[in-house]
C-alpha cells in the first residue's frame, strides 16, 4: 500500500540496467499458508552501462525476506539493505551468484499479481511488474534470463505443476510431496515467467509445424471443465498455421500449453509456453457459450499465441514500448480473424469498438499516445489505445506499403530483433528498411496523441468536369501536448456516380483506365485533390474501410447516406453510411417530444435491408444494429443520457413497429434447421433472429413474446438461449423475465462463465438493472467480490452499458460506483481503477451530471491510503 505520493516515470529517463542476469534458478515449495521461493540468480554488470559503481538493486513488492548469499556466503544484515520495495546490496562483484529466499502467502493474495491462489490452484500473473511480488529481480522487460524452475507441492492437492518450457526432472518427495522442473532455453523477460500447480485434467492435442516438428499442445481445466477445451484447441492449431503462412513464424518449444483460471485481472497471458487464460476466455461449448464467446476465444487464443514472436521472441525495452508488442499482435490477431471469417464483419466490429472507446480514451483526461512519454502506474496504461490505436498505426503501415513489403518488413523485423528487447523505432525502422520508404512523419502517430479530425469539403464543376475535394486535417490538444503537426495518413476513397457506379479516379485528365479506389496520403494540413472527367456531382465515399484511426466531418445529406446504403461497393462504408443516417436521425430526436415524426426514408432503407435475401446476411446483421447509446454519447458535448437513451428507443420502436411483419417474416426465414455449426453464415442467421426478436420485445408485441418463449425452451445452444432471455428481460413482460430469469440460473447456476452472463444481462438493462436490483444482484450468492469476472459482470455493466440507469439525474448510480471503487482499491487496485472509468468522463455530460460525477470522484480522491493504480487516474481525471 502506498505511505507516499506515487511517483511519475518518464521515458526520457531510460537508462540500460546496470546489471545482467544470465540465469535464474528458482525452486517453490508450496504450502497451504504460504510459499517459500529460493532465486539464484548468476549476474555481471552490463558493459553497455556508464554506471560502474552502481549499487545492486532489485525490485520487489510484499515480500517476506528470508535470507541473501553472495557467492554461496550468507550476507550479515548490514552487508544489504531490505527497502521493502528494493533489496539494495551495495558491493558486488563484476560477477557473481546472488541467492535470495523470500516468503509469501499467495493465499491472500487479492490483487491477482504475482502468485496467487485461484479455485483451490496456484498460478501466476507477473507482466507488467507482478514479478516482483514473488522474488527481488530486476523486474524491467529489458532484462533477459534463462529461467529453471523446480515446483514442489504436495502431490494430492496438486499433481499438476507447470512452468515455462520443457518439464526435465520429476520425482517424489518426503511427506506426500513431489517435484517437477522445468527449463526454458529461450532468455525472456521476467514478466513471461509463469507457474501452475493444480489438480487439473489435462486435454492433449499434436501440431505438426511447416518444418515437420511434432509439438504437444496441452489445455489444463477443471475437471468439470473437461468438455469445454476443443473450440480452443481448434482455435490454437488454426493460429500454428496461419501464423506460419502469413508471417512464416513457426513455433519454437516442444510443448505449448494453455491452462484456464477463474479468478484473472485480465482475458490472457501469454507466458512463455505456458499461456494462462481466464476461464471466459477460453473454455467454450454449445450449451454454455454464446456465438460472440466463441469468436472471442478464437481470437484471444490466436493473441497469445502470436505473442510467441511479437511479444516473446521480439519483447519491449522498456513499458512505455508496449503498444510494440500489442498494437501489432492486436493487427495480427484482427487479420486472422477476418481471414477466418468474413474481413468485413471483422472491420466493423474493430471500428465500433475503436471509434465508441478507444475515441472517448483518446478525448479524455487519460489520453495517451501510443508510444506514451510517461506513467504512474503502468498497470493504466493496458488501454485501448496501445491496444486498438496501436493496431491501427500497424495497419496504416500494412496500408502505406502494401502486404508484400509489409511481409519483408516483419521478416526484417523479427530477424534483426530475435532475442532483443526493443523500441516501436526498431518496429518502424525495420518496415523502412525493407521496403525503401520514409516513415520520418508517419512516427507522429506514436508521439502524438488525440484523435485526427478531417474537415472536407467538395465541389463540383460541371463546366471542366471536374470534382475537387479538400481536406483539412487538425489534432486536438491533449492533457500536455497542444500545438500538433500534421500527421501522415491513408485516406482510402472512391467516387459513385449518379446510377450507382464507381468511378475512374483520374487525378490527370484523359486517364480513364484509373482504378476506382485510390489511397492519397495527407500530409499537409490542408489538401486539396481534383478528379478529371466526371460527369455529374459524383457521391463520395470516404475513408473506405476506416483507411486510418480518424474522425470525418463531412456535410453529407440523408439522400447522400441512403445512396451510399445501397452502393458503395465497400462494405465497410455501406454499414457506415446506414450508422451516420441512424445516429443523425436519432439525434435530431433528442429533447423532441415524444411524437416527433421519425424520418421515414430510415424505416424505408431498414425494411429493404431485413428482406434484401441476396446481400451478404453477416452485414445485413450488422447494419441492422443502430448505433449504441455509448456511440452516440461520444459524438455529443454536454451529453444528457437520458434524452439520448429515449431518442435512441424512440426510433427502435418506430423501426420495430412499422417493420413487425418483415420482422416475424425474417425471424421465421432465419430459423435453423440441421446441427448447430459456428459457421460465419449459421452466426449471421442467428444474429438475424435474435436481432428481430429483440425489436419485437421492444414493443411488448405478443407474437414476439411467444417466440421468444418457445425459442428459450427450445433452444438447443446458449446463442439462442441467451438470445430469447436477452429480449424477454429487456421487454415490459415482467413475469415472463422473472421466470425466466429464475428458470436459467436454476439451471446453470454450476457454471460460473454462464452464471457471469446471467448477472450482465440484468445488469445491463433498463429493465431488469436499476440501482435496488443491483445492490440484489450483489447480494446474491453467486457474486463474489473476488472475482473480477463478477464484478465486471455485475458493476461493470451497469456503468458501462446500462446508461440511463447509471446516469440517473439523482446521481445515486454515480455515488454507488464510487462506493464500489473505494472498496475495491483496497482488495484489486488494478480492477477498482479499470472500473472508475465512465466517472472519469465526466466532462462530456450536461452540467447537472457533470458536477455530480465530479464530486463522487473527489469523494474517491480523498479515501485514504488510495492506490497507485486509482490515484493516478482519479488526478489526472479532475487536473484542471
Ligand atoms: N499481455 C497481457 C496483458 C497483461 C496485462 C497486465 N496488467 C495480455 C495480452 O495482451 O495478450
Ligand atoms: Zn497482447
Amino acid at each position: 500500500m502506498r505511505t507516499s505520493q506515487p511517483q511519475t516515470i518518464y521515458l526520457s529517463d531510460y537508462k540500460v540496467p546496470a546489471y545482467l542476469v544470465d540465469t535464474v534458478d528458482l525452486r517453490f515449495e508450496l504450502f497451504e499458508d504460504g510459499a517459500r521461493v529460493h532465486s539464484t540468480l548468476e549476474l555481471r554488470r552490463n558493459p553497455e552501462s556508464d554506471e560502474t559503481a552502481a549499487p545492486l538493486e532489485l525490485d520487489g513488492d510484499s515480500l517476506t525476506l528470508e535470507s541473501v548469499a553472495l557467492n554461496g556466503a550468507e550476507l550479515a544484515a548490514g552487508d544489504y539493505e531490505d527497502r521493502g520495495d528494493q533489496l539494495v546490496v551495495r558491493s558486488v562483484p563484476e560477477q557473481f551468484t546472488l541467492t535470495v529466499v523470500t516468503w509469501i502467502e499467495p493465499q491472500n493474495n487479492t490483487r491477482l499479481e504475482g502468485l496467487y491462489k485461484s479455485s483451490g490452484m496456484f498460478c501466476t500473473q507477473c507482466e507488467a511488474e507482478g514479478f516482483r511480488c514473488i522474488t527481488f529481480f530486476p523486474d524491467r522487460p529489458d532484462v533477459m534470463a534463462r529461467f529453471r524452475t523446480r515446483i514442489e507441492a504436495n502431490k494430492d492437492a496438486y499433481p499438476v505443476l507447470l512452468s515455462n518450457g520443457n518439464d526435465v526432472e520429476k520425482g517424489e518427495l518426503e511427506n506426500g510431496r513431489h517435484f517437477v522442473t522445468w527449463e526454458d532455453p529461450f532468455p525472456k523477460p521476467c514478466y513471461l515467467f509463469a507457474l501452475v500447480a493444480g489438480d487439473l485434467v489435462e486435454k492433449r492435442d499434436t501440431f505438426s509445424t511447416c518444418s515437420g516438428r511434432d509439438i504437444d499442445l496441452r489445455m489444463y481445466v477443471e475437471p468439470r471443465n473437461a468438455e469445454k477445451c476443443d473450440h480452443a484447441m481448434d482455435s490454437l492449431k488454426r493460429s500454428m498455421r496461419w501464423d506460419e503462412e502469413v508471417y512464416g513464424r513457426e513455433y519454437d518449444l516442444d510443448i505449448f500449453m494453455i491452462v484456464a483460471v477463474d479468478d484473472f485481472n485480465m482475458g490472457a497471458m501469454e507466458n512463455k509456453g505456458l499461456n494462462i487464460f481466464n476461464s471466459s476466455c477460453v473454455l467454450a461449448s454449445q450449451e454454455t457459450a454464446t456465438d460472440l464467446a466463441f469468436q472471442r476465444i478464437e481470437a484471444i487464443v490466436a493473441h497469445e499465441y502470436f505473442h510467441n514472436w511479437s511479444g516473446n521472441r521480439v519483447t519491449c525495452r522498456d513499458w512505455f514500448q508496449l503498444s510494440l508488442k500489442e498494437g501489432f499482435t492486436v493487427f495480427r490477431d484482427s487479420q486472422f480473424s477476418a481471414d477466418m471469417g468474413s474481413p468485413t464483419v471483422k472491420r466493423i466490429e474493430d471500428v465500433t469498438l475503436l471509434r465508441t472507446a478507444q475515441f472517448a480514451e483518446d478525448g479524455g483526461p487519460m489520453s495517451h499516445p501510443v508510444r506514451p512519454a510517461s506513467y504512474m502506474e503502468i498497470s493504466n496504461f493496458y488501454t485501448l489505445t496501445i491496444y486498438e490505436k496501436g493496431a491501427e498505426v500497424v495497419r496504416m503501415i500494412h496500408t502505406l506499403l502494401g502486404p508484400d513489403m509489409f511481409r519483408k518488413g516483419s521478416d526484417l523485423y523479427f530477424k534483426r530483433h530475435d532475442g532483443q528487447a526493443v523500441t516501436t523505432d526498431d518496429f518502424v525502422k525495420a518496415m523502412e528498411d525493407a521496403s525503401g520508404r520514409d516513415l520520418s512523419q508517419f512516427r507522429l502517430w506514436y508521439e502524438q496523441a488525440g484523435t485526427p479530425v478531417l474537415a472536407i469539403s467538395d465541389d463540383f464543376d460541371a463546366e471542366t468536369g471536374v470534382y475537387r475535394l479538400t481536406i483539412e486535417q487538425s489534432i486536438p490538444d491533449t492533457p500536455g501536448q497542444t500545438n500538433k503537426k500534421p500527421q501522415h495518413i491513408p485516406f482510402a476513397l472512391g467516387l459513385l456516380g449518379q446510377d450507382g457506379q464507381p468511378l475512374p479516379l483520374q487525378l490527370e485528365s484523359g486517364d480513364s483506365g484509373a482504378p476506382t479506389e485510390r489511397v492519397l496520403e495527407l500530409t499537409e494540413a490542408v489538401h486539396t485533390f481534383e478528379f478529371h472527367g466526371v460527369e455529374s456531382r459524383p457521391v463520395p465515399s470516404l475513408l473506405r474501410h476506416f483507411s486510418a484511426p480518424v474522425r470525418v466531418r463531412y456535410n453529407w445529406s440523408r439522400e447522400q447516406l441512403l445512396f451510399l446504403m445501397s452502393h458503395d461497393p465497400d462494405g465497410f462504408n455501406r454499414w457506415d453510411a446506414g450508422q451516420r443516417l441512424a445516429v443523425d436521425v436519432i439525434q435530431s430526436l433528442v429533447g423532441a417530444p415524444d411524437d416527433a415524426d421519425i424520418e421515414p426514408r430510415l424505416v424505408e432503407a431498414y425494411r429493404k435491408l431485413i428482406s434484401d435475401t441476396d446481400l451478404d446476411q453477416a452485414l445485413v446483421a450488422k447494419m441492422l444494429q443502430l448505433p449504441s447509446e455509448a456511440y452516440l454519447i461520444e459524438l455529443t458535448e454536454n451529453a444528457d443520457v437520458p434524452a439520448i437513451h429515449r431518442a435512441r428507443d424512440s426510433v427502435l420502436r418506430h423501426l420495430a413497429g412499422a417493420l413487425k411483419g418483415e420482422l416475424i417474416d425474417c425471424y421465421q426465414r432465419q430459423q435453423d434447421s440441421g446441427p448447430y455449426e459456428v459457421t460465419p453464415e449459421a452466426i449471421a442467421r442467428r444474429s438475424l433472429r435474435n436481432t428481430a426478436l429483440a425489436w419485437l420485445l421492444m414493443i411488448d408485441d405478443e407474437e414476439g413474446r411467444g417466440l421468444a418463449v418457445s425459442q428459450l425452451n427450445a433452444a438447443d445452444n446458449m446463442t439462442d438461449r441467451m438470445g430469447a432471455l436477452r429480449a424477454l428481460v429487456n421487454s415490459g413482460f415482467e413475469a415472463d423475465r422473472r421466470q425466466a430469469l429464475d428458470h436459467f440460473y436454476d439451471r446453470f447456476q454450476e457454471d460460473p462463465q454462464v452464471v457471469e452472463q446471467w448477472f450482465s444481462v440484468q445488469a445491463s438493462s433498463d429493465q431488469a438493472g436499476q440501482l435496488a436490483d443491483i445492490r440484489k444482484l450483489l447480494e446474491h450468492p453467486a457474486f463474489d467480490w473476488k472475482n473480477p469476472n463478477k464484478i465486471r459482470s455485475v458493476v461493470g455493466a451497469f456503468a458501462g452499458q446500462n446508461l440511463a440507469a447509471f446516469h440517473k439525474p439523482d446521481g445515486s448510480g454515480y455515488e454507488f460506483l464510487a462506493d464500489q471503487v473505494c472498496r475495491l482499491d483496497d482488495s484489486n487496485p488494478q480492477i477498482a481503477a479499470r472500473l472508475v472509468t465512465p466517472l472519469t468522463r465526466w466532462r462530456k455530460f450536461a452540467p447537472a451530471y457533470s458536477a455530480q460525477m465530479k464530486s463522487a470522484l473527489e469523494r474517491i480522491r480523498d479515501k485514504s491510503g488510495l492506490s497507485r493504480d486509482v490515484y493516478e487516474v482519479v488526478h489526472k481525471s479532475l487536473a484542471e
